[in-house]
Protein backbone atom coordinates (compact mmCIF):
# COMPACT_ATOMS: atom_id res chain seq x y z
CA UNK A 1 0.00 0.00 0.00
CA UNK A 2 2.41 3.03 -0.95
CA UNK A 3 0.87 5.98 -0.85
CA UNK A 4 2.59 8.07 -3.92
CA UNK A 5 1.79 11.40 -2.65
CA UNK A 6 3.80 11.12 0.25
CA UNK A 7 6.98 11.12 -1.30
CA UNK A 8 6.01 13.00 -4.13
CA UNK A 9 5.20 15.96 -1.73
CA UNK A 10 8.94 16.35 0.08
CA UNK A 11 9.84 17.46 -3.59
CA UNK A 12 6.89 19.30 -5.35
CA UNK A 13 3.50 20.56 -5.01
CA UNK A 14 0.57 18.02 -6.04
CA UNK A 15 -2.80 18.97 -7.30
CA UNK A 16 -6.08 17.31 -6.39
CA UNK A 17 -9.94 17.86 -6.13
CA UNK A 18 -12.89 17.20 -3.80
CA UNK A 19 -15.99 15.47 -5.12
CA UNK A 20 -18.78 15.43 -2.59
CA UNK A 21 -21.05 13.45 -4.93
CA UNK A 22 -21.68 9.85 -5.96
CA UNK A 23 -19.76 9.22 -9.46
CA UNK A 24 -17.42 7.02 -9.91
CA UNK A 25 -17.01 7.32 -13.47
CA UNK A 26 -16.10 11.13 -12.83
CA UNK A 27 -13.51 9.57 -10.48
CA UNK A 28 -11.99 7.97 -13.42
CA UNK A 29 -11.98 11.05 -15.70
CA UNK A 30 -9.70 12.69 -13.05
CA UNK A 31 -7.57 9.91 -12.57
CA UNK A 32 -6.97 9.92 -16.60
CA UNK A 33 -6.64 13.67 -16.69
CA UNK A 34 -3.16 13.29 -14.14
CA UNK A 35 -4.76 15.15 -11.18
CA UNK A 36 -2.61 13.41 -8.09
CA UNK A 37 -5.62 12.87 -5.61
CA UNK A 38 -8.68 13.02 -4.93
CA UNK A 39 -10.36 13.92 -1.70
CA UNK A 40 -14.34 12.55 -1.54
CA UNK A 41 -16.20 14.85 0.57
CA UNK A 42 -18.29 13.11 3.13
CA UNK A 43 -18.77 16.84 5.32
CA UNK A 44 -20.52 18.92 3.07
CA UNK A 45 -21.00 15.61 0.40
CA UNK A 46 -23.37 13.09 0.58
CA UNK A 47 -21.13 10.09 -0.70
CA UNK A 48 -23.37 6.94 0.05
CA UNK A 49 -21.15 4.25 1.96
CA UNK A 50 -21.27 1.94 -1.18
CA UNK A 51 -20.53 4.19 -3.73
CA UNK A 52 -18.15 5.50 -1.80
CA UNK A 53 -16.67 1.93 -1.99
CA UNK A 54 -16.12 1.95 -5.69
CA UNK A 55 -15.11 5.78 -5.95
CA UNK A 56 -12.51 4.15 -4.21
CA UNK A 57 -11.75 1.85 -5.96
CA UNK A 58 -11.92 3.85 -9.39
CA UNK A 59 -9.58 6.33 -7.87
CA UNK A 60 -7.19 2.99 -7.96
CA UNK A 61 -7.95 2.03 -10.56
CA UNK A 62 -7.02 5.60 -12.82
CA UNK A 63 -3.57 6.06 -10.57
CA UNK A 64 -5.65 8.83 -8.04
CA UNK A 65 -4.56 8.79 -4.32
CA UNK A 66 -7.57 8.69 -2.61
CA UNK A 67 -8.46 10.24 0.39
CA UNK A 68 -11.82 10.94 2.88
CA UNK A 69 -12.86 14.05 4.38
CA UNK A 70 -14.81 13.12 7.47
CA UNK A 71 -17.93 14.69 8.25
CA UNK A 72 -16.33 15.28 11.75
CA UNK A 73 -13.02 14.49 13.86
CA UNK A 74 -14.50 11.23 15.21
CA UNK A 75 -13.44 8.17 15.56
CA UNK A 76 -16.33 5.96 14.01
CA UNK A 77 -15.89 8.58 10.50
CA UNK A 78 -11.84 8.47 10.69
CA UNK A 79 -12.13 4.35 11.01
CA UNK A 80 -14.63 3.79 8.23
CA UNK A 81 -12.40 5.83 6.30
CA UNK A 82 -9.10 4.27 6.39
CA UNK A 83 -11.23 0.68 6.39
CA UNK A 84 -12.69 1.39 3.01
CA UNK A 85 -9.11 2.15 1.63
CA UNK A 86 -8.95 6.05 1.74
CA UNK A 87 -4.92 6.12 2.17
CA UNK A 88 -5.63 9.56 4.37
CA UNK A 89 -8.16 11.72 5.79
CA UNK A 90 -9.10 15.20 5.80
CA UNK A 91 -10.29 16.22 8.83
CA UNK A 92 -12.61 19.39 9.25
CA UNK A 93 -12.42 22.23 11.71
CA UNK A 94 -9.76 20.91 13.58
CA UNK A 95 -8.93 24.13 16.42
CA UNK A 96 -6.64 23.27 18.95
CA UNK A 97 -3.95 21.19 19.30
CA UNK A 98 -6.09 18.09 21.38
CA UNK A 99 -8.56 18.41 18.23
CA UNK A 100 -4.94 17.57 16.07
CA UNK A 101 -4.10 15.05 18.44
CA UNK A 102 -6.96 13.41 18.21
CA UNK A 103 -7.59 12.75 14.62
CA UNK A 104 -3.74 11.48 14.35
CA UNK A 105 -4.68 9.33 17.56
CA UNK A 106 -7.78 7.63 15.33
CA UNK A 107 -5.99 8.04 12.16
CA UNK A 108 -2.88 5.65 13.35
CA UNK A 109 -2.48 1.68 14.69
CA UNK A 110 -0.48 1.49 18.03
CA UNK A 111 2.31 2.29 19.34
CA UNK A 112 1.36 5.86 17.52
CA UNK A 113 -2.48 5.93 17.86
CA UNK A 114 -5.60 3.88 18.60
CA UNK A 115 -6.84 3.09 15.34
CA UNK A 116 -9.39 0.06 15.84
CA UNK A 117 -7.83 -2.99 13.79
CA UNK A 118 -10.21 -5.80 11.96
CA UNK A 119 -8.31 -8.12 9.66
CA UNK A 120 -11.75 -8.18 7.73
CA UNK A 121 -12.00 -4.99 6.15
CA UNK A 122 -11.41 -3.84 2.31
CA UNK A 123 -8.10 -2.24 3.97
CA UNK A 124 -6.45 -5.58 4.75
CA UNK A 125 -7.47 -7.38 1.63
CA UNK A 126 -10.00 -8.82 3.39
CA UNK A 127 -7.13 -10.50 5.38
CA UNK A 128 -6.59 -12.87 2.43
CA UNK A 129 -2.51 -13.36 2.87
CA UNK A 130 -1.94 -10.35 4.58
CA UNK A 131 1.49 -9.97 6.50
CA UNK A 132 -0.72 -8.62 9.65
CA UNK A 133 2.97 -6.86 11.01
CA UNK A 134 3.72 -5.64 7.90
CA UNK A 135 0.58 -4.18 6.96
CA UNK A 136 0.36 -2.67 10.68
CA UNK A 137 3.64 -1.00 9.66
CA UNK A 138 2.84 0.12 6.41
CA UNK A 139 -0.11 1.55 7.69
CA UNK A 140 0.96 3.51 9.88
CA UNK A 141 3.43 4.75 7.67
CA UNK A 142 1.70 5.65 4.24
CA UNK A 143 -1.58 6.50 5.68
CA UNK A 144 -1.95 10.53 5.64
CA UNK A 145 -3.57 13.02 8.39
CA UNK A 146 -4.69 16.46 6.75
CA UNK A 147 -6.06 18.88 8.84
CA UNK A 148 -8.22 22.05 8.21
CA UNK A 149 -7.18 25.11 9.55
CA UNK A 150 -10.55 27.29 8.79
CA UNK A 151 -11.18 29.48 12.09
CA UNK A 152 -9.55 32.41 13.61
CA UNK A 153 -9.30 30.35 16.61
CA UNK A 154 -6.99 27.63 14.55
CA UNK A 155 -4.90 30.10 13.55
CA UNK A 156 -4.35 31.36 17.05
CA UNK A 157 -3.75 28.18 18.03
CA UNK A 158 -1.57 27.55 14.98
CA UNK A 159 1.74 27.10 17.34
CA UNK A 160 0.15 24.55 19.41
CA UNK A 161 -0.92 22.48 16.49
CA UNK A 162 2.35 22.41 14.45
CA UNK A 163 3.58 20.61 17.85
CA UNK A 164 1.92 17.53 16.90
CA UNK A 165 3.79 14.97 15.18
CA UNK A 166 2.02 12.63 12.40
CA UNK A 167 0.35 15.36 10.57
CA UNK A 168 1.31 15.46 6.72
CA UNK A 169 -0.25 18.86 5.48
CA UNK A 170 -1.57 21.60 7.60
CA UNK A 171 -4.72 22.71 5.10
CA UNK A 172 -6.28 25.73 4.77
CA UNK A 173 -9.78 26.63 4.14
CA UNK A 174 -10.44 29.52 2.62
CA UNK A 175 -14.25 29.36 3.05
CA UNK A 176 -14.92 28.67 6.18
CA UNK A 177 -11.78 30.84 7.41
CA UNK A 178 -13.57 33.63 5.52
CA UNK A 179 -16.43 33.72 7.43
CA UNK A 180 -14.98 33.13 10.84
CA UNK A 181 -13.18 36.72 10.64
CA UNK A 182 -16.44 38.01 9.48
CA UNK A 183 -16.10 38.42 5.39
CA UNK A 184 -19.01 35.80 4.16
CA UNK A 185 -18.09 34.49 1.06
CA UNK A 186 -15.03 36.90 0.63
CA UNK A 187 -12.22 34.59 0.81
CA UNK A 188 -10.15 37.07 -1.32
CA UNK A 189 -10.30 39.63 1.22
CA UNK A 190 -7.34 41.55 1.99
CA UNK A 191 -7.38 40.28 5.67
CA UNK A 192 -7.94 36.38 5.10
CA UNK A 193 -5.12 36.62 2.31
CA UNK A 194 -2.91 38.21 4.98
CA UNK A 195 -3.78 35.52 7.55
CA UNK A 196 -2.88 32.63 4.89
CA UNK A 197 0.05 33.98 3.63
CA UNK A 198 1.31 33.88 7.24
CA UNK A 199 -0.01 31.23 8.44
CA UNK A 200 1.91 29.19 5.66
CA UNK A 201 5.23 31.32 6.56
CA UNK A 202 4.60 29.90 9.92
CA UNK A 203 4.22 26.11 8.52
CA UNK A 204 6.77 26.44 6.64
CA UNK A 205 9.16 28.08 8.97
CA UNK A 206 8.62 24.36 11.23
CA UNK A 207 9.77 22.07 8.14
CA UNK A 208 5.46 21.45 8.10
CA UNK A 209 3.59 20.89 4.43
CA UNK A 210 0.83 23.62 4.03
CA UNK A 211 -1.62 23.01 1.87
CA UNK A 212 -4.89 25.10 1.14
CA UNK A 213 -7.93 25.11 -1.48
CA UNK A 214 -8.23 27.09 -4.37
CA UNK A 215 -11.21 28.54 -6.93
CA UNK A 216 -8.71 28.42 -9.86
CA UNK A 217 -5.83 26.37 -10.74
CA UNK A 218 -4.00 29.71 -12.01
CA UNK A 219 -4.07 30.96 -8.47
CA UNK A 220 -2.22 28.21 -7.20
CA UNK A 221 1.49 29.49 -7.92
CA UNK A 222 1.29 31.92 -5.49
CA UNK A 223 0.77 29.69 -2.71
CA UNK A 224 3.75 27.19 -4.85
CA UNK A 225 6.11 30.13 -4.28
CA UNK A 226 4.99 30.57 -0.51
CA UNK A 227 5.65 27.16 0.09
CA UNK A 228 2.34 24.92 -0.22
CA UNK A 229 2.92 21.49 -1.62
CA UNK A 230 -0.67 20.49 -1.45
CA UNK A 231 -3.21 22.09 -3.67
CA UNK A 232 -6.86 20.95 -4.03
CA UNK A 233 -10.08 22.46 -5.76
CA UNK A 234 -13.65 21.53 -6.19
CA UNK A 235 -14.99 19.62 -8.72
CA UNK A 236 -18.27 21.01 -8.95
CA UNK A 237 -16.80 24.56 -9.35
CA UNK A 238 -14.24 23.11 -11.99
CA UNK A 239 -16.93 21.59 -13.95
CA UNK A 240 -19.48 24.80 -13.82
CA UNK A 241 -16.53 26.77 -14.96
CA UNK A 242 -15.86 24.54 -17.64
CA UNK A 243 -19.51 23.91 -18.74
CA UNK A 244 -20.20 27.98 -18.43
CA UNK A 245 -16.96 28.21 -20.80
CA UNK A 246 -18.31 25.74 -23.21
CA UNK A 247 -21.74 27.36 -23.18
CA UNK A 248 -19.80 30.61 -23.53
CA UNK A 249 -17.82 29.94 -26.56
CA UNK A 250 -20.56 27.92 -28.22
CA UNK A 251 -21.35 30.22 -31.67
CA UNK A 252 -24.43 28.95 -33.85
CA UNK A 253 -22.82 30.94 -36.86
C1 LIG B 1 -12.99 25.75 3.17
O1 LIG B 1 -12.52 26.55 2.35
O2 LIG B 1 -13.67 26.09 4.15
C2 LIG B 1 -12.77 24.33 3.00
O3 LIG B 1 -13.16 23.54 3.83
C3 LIG B 1 -12.07 23.87 1.75
O4 LIG B 1 -12.02 22.53 1.66
MG1 LIG C 1 -14.48 24.34 5.25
Amino acid sequence: MKNKIKDKIKKEAVLGAFQGFNSPNMVEIIGYAGLDFIVFDSEHGYVTPETMENMVRAAECSRLTPFIRVPQNERQYILKALDIGALGIHVPMVNTRDDAEKAVYHAKYYPRGGRGLAFSQRSTCYGVGVDKRKYLEESNRETMVMVHLETRQAIENLPRILEVEGIDVLFIGPTDLAQSLGYYGDPGHEEVQTMITEAMGLIVETGKVPGVFIADSASASRWVELGARYIAGGVSGICAKAFLDFKDKFKQS
